[in-house]
C-alpha cells in the first residue's frame, strides 16, 4: 500500500511542485461544526463535515503542501475516551514513519484537545511535525477561525523548521506547544493559552519561532505507543470547600493506578482528605497533587510532606494534563520516585 501512496504523492507533487506531503486526519469538534446561521457563532453542532469538505472547501492548501485528508473519527472531543487516543496515536505513529509523509495535522474539538496534543507529544517517536488545530467557530459563521487555522496548521506541519519541536497546536496565527497550551476561554477565538507564552506565531504562511520547548517529547522520549496496549487507569478529583470522602473513596474502589488531586492554590489537601489519601497510597494508589489555579507549578513538599507520605507533584500540569503523563508513565513504572522523575521531565 506504501507503495501506491508513494505513487499517488509522487504524481501529485510533480505536478503541484516539490511542496511538502501532509496528512490530515480529522476527528470532529467544532472546526468541522455546522451552525443553522452566520449568526451562530456559539450555538452549533459539532463533529458534521467531513474531512473530504473541509479540505476541498480550503483550496489554499493546495498552495503549502500536497494534502491527504482521512476520517479517523467524527466526534464532538469532550466525548473521547483512551480508546480515541490509542487509535489516533497508533494511525499517526504509522503515518510518521512513512518516507513520503512530511508532516501530520489532527483536526480537533477544542474542550479535550490540549489532552490529545500532550498525549501525542509524549508516545510518538518522530521528529516530524505533528500539528493538532481546532476552531472556536464553525465554518458557517460570520467570522469563522476554522479556516486560517487549518491553513496554518497544514504550513507549519509541512515546515522543516517545525521539526523537533514536539506536538504543536495552531490557534489563533499562534504556535503553541502541545505539552503547554490550554484552553483559557470558553467562547473567544483567542482561547488557547500557555502560561510559559506560544513558542512563535504564522503569518501570511511563513513561521516565526521566540522559544523552543525544553521538556523531553516525541522522539527523545522514553514513551512508544508502539509498545503500549493501553492506557493506565488514572482519575481526577477536584478539591473544593466543604469536599467530602466520597469520590476519593469511590476511585480508590475502582481499582485506579493513580488519582489526579486537583486542588487549590498550591496543590493543597483538606485536613479530613489527608487520611484518606493515605490510605489510598496504602493500597497501592498514587497520589499527583496538581492544582486548579491556572497559572503556576506545585513546590514538593510545601503545602504537604510528600517524601513522608510518597506522594508525586504535578509540577506545572493541570489535572487534565497530570492525568494524561500519568496514564501513559504507569504503563512503565510503579515506583514514586520515578514517577516523580517523569513529572519533573515532561
Ligand atoms: N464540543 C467541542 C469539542 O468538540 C466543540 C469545539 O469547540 O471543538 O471539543
Amino acid at each position: 500500500m506504501a507503495g501506491l501512496a508513494l505513487a499517488a504523492w509522487t504524481v501529485l507533487a510533480a505536478a503541484q511542485g516539490a511542496k511538502p506531503n501532509v496528512v490530515v486526519l480529522a476527528t470532529g469538534g467544532t472546526i468541522a461544526g455546522a451552525g443553522a446561521s452566520a449568526a451562530n457563532s456559539a450555538t452549533y453542532a459539532a463533529a458534521k463535515v467531513p474531512v473530504d469538505k473541509l479540505l476541498a472547501g480550503l483550496p489554499e492548501l493546495g498552495n503549502v503542501a500536497n494534502v491527504k485528508g482521512e476520517q479517523v473519527f467524527q466526534i464532538a472531543s469532550e466525548s473521547f475516551t483512551n480508546d480515541n487516543l490509542m487509535k489516533l496515536g497508533r494511525r499517526v505513529s504509522v503515518l510518521v514513519k512513512q518516507p513520503d509523509v512530511d508532516g501530520i495535522v489532527v483536526t480537533h474539538g477544542t474542550d479535550t484537545l490540549e489532552e490529545t496534543a500532550y498525549f501525542l507529544n509524549l508516545v510518538i517517536r518522530t521528529d516530524k511535525p505533528i500539528v493538532v488545530v481546532g476552531s472556536m467557530r464553525p465554518g458557517t459563521a460570520l467570522s469563522a477561525d476554522g479556516a486560517l487555522n487549518l491553513l496554518n496548521a497544514v504550513t507549519v506541519a509541512g515546515s522543516k523548521d517545525a521539526m523537533g519541536k514536539g506536538v504543536l497546536v495552531t490557534m489563533n496565527d499562534e504556535i503553541q506547544s502541545g505539552r503547554d497550551v490550554t484552553k483559557t476561554v470558553n467562547i473567544k477565538t483567542d482561547a488557547f493559552k500557555s502560561q510559559w507564552g506560544p513558542l512563535g506565531m504564522v503569518v501570511e504562511g511563513r513561521n516565526y519561532w521566540f522559544r523552543a520547548p525544553v521538556k523531553r517529547h516525541t522522539a527523545q522520549s522514553e514513551f512508544n505507543i508502539d509498545e503500549m496496549s493501553d492506557l493506565a487507569p488514572v482519575e481526577i478529583v477536584y478539591s473544593y470547600g466543604n469536599v467530602p470522602r466520597t469520590s476519593f473513596d469511590a476511585n480508590g474502589k475502582n481499582g485506579v493506578k493513580a488519582l489526579i488531586h486537583g486542588g487549590p492554590g498550591n496543590g493543597s489537601v483538606a485536613d479530613r482528605i489527608v487520611p484518606v489519601l493515605q490510605d489510598l497510597r496504602g493500597q497501592g494508589v498514587q497520589i499527583i497533587r496538581s492544582s486548579r489555579v491556572p497559572d503556576g507549578f506545585v513546590l514538593r513538599n510545601a503545602e504537604q510532606p510528600d517524601d513522608k507520605y510518597d506522594w508525586v507533584v504535578a509540577h506545572d500540569l493541570k489535572p487534565q494534563k497530570a492525568r494524561i503523563l500519568a496514564a501513559v508513565a504507569l504503563t512503565r513504572t510503579n515506583d514514586t520516585k520515578e514517577l516523580q522523575r517523569i513529572f519533573w521531565q515532561y
